[in-house]
Protein backbone atom coordinates (compact mmCIF):
# COMPACT_ATOMS: atom_id res chain seq x y z
CA UNK A 1 0.00 0.00 0.00
CA UNK A 2 1.55 3.58 -0.71
CA UNK A 3 2.22 5.85 1.67
CA UNK A 4 2.75 9.27 2.03
CA UNK A 5 4.08 11.91 4.60
CA UNK A 6 1.75 14.71 5.44
CA UNK A 7 2.13 18.22 7.54
CA UNK A 8 -0.07 20.29 9.31
CA UNK A 9 2.47 23.31 9.64
CA UNK A 10 1.98 25.89 12.71
CA UNK A 11 -0.97 28.48 10.99
CA UNK A 12 -2.82 24.96 10.87
CA UNK A 13 -1.82 24.42 14.45
CA UNK A 14 -2.27 28.14 15.51
CA UNK A 15 -5.90 28.39 13.54
CA UNK A 16 -7.06 24.89 15.18
CA UNK A 17 -8.02 23.11 11.78
CA UNK A 18 -6.57 20.03 12.61
CA UNK A 19 -9.49 18.49 13.39
CA UNK A 20 -11.34 19.34 10.13
CA UNK A 21 -8.46 18.83 7.92
CA UNK A 22 -7.86 15.16 9.52
CA UNK A 23 -11.39 14.75 8.87
CA UNK A 24 -11.18 15.82 5.40
CA UNK A 25 -8.51 13.26 4.99
CA UNK A 26 -10.56 10.15 6.79
CA UNK A 27 -13.50 11.33 5.00
CA UNK A 28 -11.91 10.74 2.10
CA UNK A 29 -11.31 7.08 3.04
CA UNK A 30 -7.76 7.38 3.69
CA UNK A 31 -5.94 5.86 6.72
CA UNK A 32 -4.14 7.43 8.98
CA UNK A 33 -1.43 5.18 10.11
CA UNK A 34 1.03 7.48 12.60
CA UNK A 35 0.54 10.91 13.73
CA UNK A 36 2.71 13.30 15.85
CA UNK A 37 2.86 16.86 17.28
CA UNK A 38 5.91 18.15 18.33
CA UNK A 39 8.59 21.59 17.49
CA UNK A 40 10.70 20.79 14.43
CA UNK A 41 14.54 21.31 14.63
CA UNK A 42 15.49 24.19 12.36
CA UNK A 43 17.65 21.10 11.20
CA UNK A 44 15.09 18.86 10.53
CA UNK A 45 13.05 21.14 8.02
CA UNK A 46 16.49 22.28 6.44
CA UNK A 47 16.67 18.61 5.53
CA UNK A 48 12.86 18.24 4.59
CA UNK A 49 12.85 21.61 2.19
CA UNK A 50 16.71 20.77 1.11
CA UNK A 51 15.77 20.90 -2.73
CA UNK A 52 14.92 24.72 -1.87
CA UNK A 53 17.85 25.62 0.04
CA UNK A 54 18.63 27.88 -3.18
CA UNK A 55 15.55 29.83 -3.47
CA UNK A 56 15.08 33.38 -2.15
CA UNK A 57 12.43 32.18 -0.43
CA UNK A 58 14.29 29.13 2.04
CA UNK A 59 14.93 30.85 4.63
CA UNK A 60 11.80 32.77 6.04
CA UNK A 61 10.41 29.18 5.15
CA UNK A 62 12.80 27.06 7.53
CA UNK A 63 11.64 30.03 9.91
CA UNK A 64 8.08 29.58 9.86
CA UNK A 65 7.95 25.86 9.84
CA UNK A 66 10.49 25.37 12.64
CA UNK A 67 8.83 28.05 14.65
CA UNK A 68 5.58 26.38 16.01
CA UNK A 69 3.98 23.16 16.60
CA UNK A 70 3.66 20.69 13.56
CA UNK A 71 1.51 17.94 13.44
CA UNK A 72 3.32 14.77 11.33
CA UNK A 73 1.27 12.11 9.89
CA UNK A 74 1.95 8.80 7.77
CA UNK A 75 -1.23 8.38 5.89
CA UNK A 76 -1.71 5.26 3.44
CA UNK A 77 -4.30 4.54 0.56
CA UNK A 78 -4.36 3.14 -2.60
CA UNK A 79 -2.83 6.12 -5.02
CA UNK A 80 -2.21 8.27 -1.88
CA UNK A 81 0.65 10.72 -3.35
CA UNK A 82 -1.54 12.16 -5.87
CA UNK A 83 -5.16 11.88 -4.09
CA UNK A 84 -3.78 13.69 -1.06
CA UNK A 85 -2.28 16.70 -3.40
CA UNK A 86 -5.42 16.90 -4.84
CA UNK A 87 -6.78 16.98 -1.80
CA UNK A 88 -4.34 19.71 -0.22
CA UNK A 89 -4.88 22.00 -3.82
CA UNK A 90 -2.03 24.43 -5.46
CA UNK A 91 0.96 25.15 -3.42
CA UNK A 92 -0.45 28.82 -4.06
CA UNK A 93 -4.04 29.52 -2.55
CA UNK A 94 -5.16 31.41 -5.09
CA UNK A 95 -4.27 29.11 -7.69
CA UNK A 96 -5.84 26.36 -5.74
CA UNK A 97 -9.44 24.46 -6.37
CA UNK A 98 -11.76 25.88 -4.17
CA UNK A 99 -12.72 22.83 -2.87
CA UNK A 100 -9.70 21.86 -2.01
CA UNK A 101 -7.82 22.81 1.80
CA UNK A 102 -5.49 25.36 0.48
CA UNK A 103 -8.11 26.83 -1.55
CA UNK A 104 -10.88 26.67 1.35
CA UNK A 105 -8.88 27.99 4.18
CA UNK A 106 -5.62 29.32 3.26
CA UNK A 107 -4.75 32.54 1.45
CA UNK A 108 -0.67 32.86 1.62
CA UNK A 109 1.78 31.36 -0.42
CA UNK A 110 3.75 30.58 2.56
CA UNK A 111 1.19 29.90 4.97
CA UNK A 112 -0.51 27.22 3.08
CA UNK A 113 -1.54 25.25 6.22
CA UNK A 114 -0.48 21.99 4.92
CA UNK A 115 2.45 19.61 3.12
CA UNK A 116 2.20 16.33 1.21
CA UNK A 117 4.80 14.14 -0.35
CA UNK A 118 5.08 14.89 -4.41
CA UNK A 119 6.29 11.24 -5.21
CA UNK A 120 6.26 7.77 -3.36
CA UNK A 121 9.66 8.43 -3.57
CA UNK A 122 9.89 11.55 -1.65
CA UNK A 123 7.42 9.93 0.99
CA UNK A 124 9.78 7.15 1.82
CA UNK A 125 12.29 9.77 2.32
CA UNK A 126 10.59 12.17 3.96
CA UNK A 127 9.27 9.41 6.69
CA UNK A 128 12.55 8.62 7.65
CA UNK A 129 13.24 12.09 8.16
CA UNK A 130 10.08 12.66 10.00
CA UNK A 131 9.53 9.49 11.92
CA UNK A 132 12.83 8.51 12.43
CA UNK A 133 11.99 5.83 14.93
CA UNK A 134 10.21 3.98 12.54
P1 LIG B 1 4.22 22.09 -2.28
O1 LIG B 1 4.83 20.82 -2.80
O2 LIG B 1 2.86 22.39 -2.84
O3 LIG B 1 4.23 22.19 -0.76
O4 LIG B 1 5.10 23.29 -2.82
P2 LIG B 1 6.67 23.50 -3.07
O5 LIG B 1 7.47 22.27 -2.77
O6 LIG B 1 6.82 24.14 -4.40
O7 LIG B 1 7.02 24.62 -1.98
C1 LIG B 1 7.26 24.25 -0.64
C2 LIG B 1 6.83 25.36 0.25
O8 LIG B 1 7.60 26.52 -0.02
C3 LIG B 1 5.40 25.78 0.08
F1 LIG B 1 4.55 25.04 0.81
C4 LIG B 1 5.41 27.20 0.53
C5 LIG B 1 6.81 27.67 0.23
N1 LIG B 1 6.88 28.59 -0.92
C6 LIG B 1 7.01 29.93 -0.64
O9 LIG B 1 7.03 30.35 0.52
N2 LIG B 1 7.10 30.78 -1.71
C7 LIG B 1 7.07 30.35 -3.00
O10 LIG B 1 7.18 31.17 -3.92
C8 LIG B 1 6.94 28.96 -3.24
C9 LIG B 1 6.83 28.12 -2.19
Amino acid sequence: MERTLVLLKPDAVERRLIGRILGIYEEKGLKITALKMFKPSRELVEAHYVEHKDKPFFHELVAYLSGGMVCALIIEGENVVRTVRKINGATDPAEAEMGSIRGQFALSKQENLVHASDSPESAEREIKLWFPEG
